[in-house]
């Protein structure tokens, strides 16, 4: 298990949204009367309905997860051969490729915002390449207009991994109006979550018929199973804490809002950070705080641990690079991806909800500052 339950007076690099008690009790009292309790019931028709609302859209078929919207995604658009996308991301967006038996080639990223570097793009296309799965990590948006411009050139399809991004808005649209098709996630650490869930927001309708069937097995009805789907749904307890976060979601965005900015307020100027960057035409949601220690008294990994002897846990996303994992071992190299292995080394994602105490956040900055005062 990768996770760390809190103990008292420890804070984590997130804390799950969660609504009252008593609106969750409340909320699910009718699943009891009908007995109905997954496989597309009416909750997970309104949550489904709800966040298409919300986004703006009405393309959006709900997952369990957000890595199965991912690998059904891949499946429904048909992706063969060789698949572009970057390797400092979660384990998530690499698995989804290589489950769907395809060929994951890494692409670099900017030093700017860590999206995929589309200057370095094209030079990886080859007549295997089908498509392009770039990754809005910590909810940077890629550059979508020169992204596109390159799938139309080659006839590739896009799927961006949108994990970190629901409740943003890039130049006036819906974050999931890019591509092909854009995952989202609503996992617990997620700034919106059911427990465990995730959609894809597509841009052909066609492709609602097709999603809607892989997550169930392939089925389309009692007497005709047509693809080879999987289980992917999302259950009627997961659907009704979606509904009752959907609520609170931009309350929970503006708390976040003020955590960043006391992180910001608190360590700009200090030298040898840099500090998360908002490109123009970006609402964001404040999901992650990374900050990269670049030519800062202490390395990374001394941060850390200072840190951690304090009882706060960062975490060191992304590091290690998906490229490194012990499971693609002799199969792909870092030095492919110089600036995506730098930051990996660099980088740590400081806590960052929306309970976050601002005094708790001016204490992290503070044990950050002293490091540097020490030396
Ligand atoms: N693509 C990208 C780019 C992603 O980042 C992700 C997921 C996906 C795709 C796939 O989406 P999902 O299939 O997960 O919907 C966490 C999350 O589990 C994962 O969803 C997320 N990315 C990733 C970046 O972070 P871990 O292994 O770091 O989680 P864990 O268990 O260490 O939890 C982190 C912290 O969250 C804990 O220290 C405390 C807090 N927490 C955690 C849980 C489980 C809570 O407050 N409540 C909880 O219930 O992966």
């Amino acid at each position: 298990m990768s996770g760390q339950q809190d103990k008292e007076g420890e804070i984590l690099v997130t804390r799950a949204s969660l609504p009252s008690y008593e609106e969750y009790i409340e909320m699910i009292k009718p699943i009891w009367d009908s007995a109905w309790l997954t496989n597309m019931g009416d909750f997970h028709r309104r949550l489904e309905k709800e966040l298409a609302d919300y986004m703006g859209t009405d393309k959006l078929v709900l997952f369990v997860n957000g890595h199965m919207a991912l690998e059904m995604a891949i499946q429904a658009l048909e992706l063969t051969g060789e698949v572009i996308t970057t390797p400092f991301t979660f384990a998530s967006t690499t698995h989804a490729i290589v489950r769907n038996h395809l060929t994951p080639v890494f692409c670099d990223i900017n030093p700017v915002d860590y999206t995929i570097d589309v200057d370095k793009l094209e030079a990886l296309i080859t007549d295997k390449t089908s498509g392009i799965i770039p990754v809005h990590v910590y909810g940077n948006i890629c550059d979508v207009e020169r992204i596109e411009a390159i799938a139309k050139k080659y006839g590739l399809k896009v799927i961006y991994d949108a994990a970190h991004t629901f409740g943003e808005r890039y130049m006036g649209k819906c974050v999931g109006e890019f591509g092909d098709a854009s995952i989202f996630s609503f996992h617990a650490t997620k700034v919106f979550n059911s427990i465990e869930g995730g959609a894809v927001v597509f841009g052909k309708e066609w492709m609602r018929h097709r999603l809607n069937c892989l997550k169930n097995y392939g089925i389309v009805d009692q007497e005709h199973v047509v693809w080879v789907g999987g289980n992917a749904k999302m259950n009627e307890f997961q659907a009704a804490m979606g509904l009752c976060n959907l609520k609170h979601l931009e309350g929970e965005i503006e708390k976040r809002r003020r955590v960043v900015e006391r992180y910001q307020e608190r360590l700009k100027g200090v030298s040898g950070l840099k500090l998360p960057f908002y490109k123009e035409g970006l609402t964001p949601n404040y999901a992650y705080f990374p900050v990269v220690f670049d030519g800062f008294a202490a390395d990374r990994n001394q941060v850390y641990q200072v840190l951690t002897q304090h009882n706060i846990y960062p975490r060191k996303y992304f590091y290690p690079l998906t490229s490194d994992f012990q499971c693609f071992e002799g199969k792909y190299s870092s030095k492919a991806t110089p600036v995506a292995a730098y930051m990996a080394d660099r980088v740590l994602t400081l806590p960052c909800y929306a309970d976050l105490a601002l005094e708790d956040v001016e204490r992290i900055c503070d044990i950050i500052r002293n490091m540097q005062e020490r030396v």
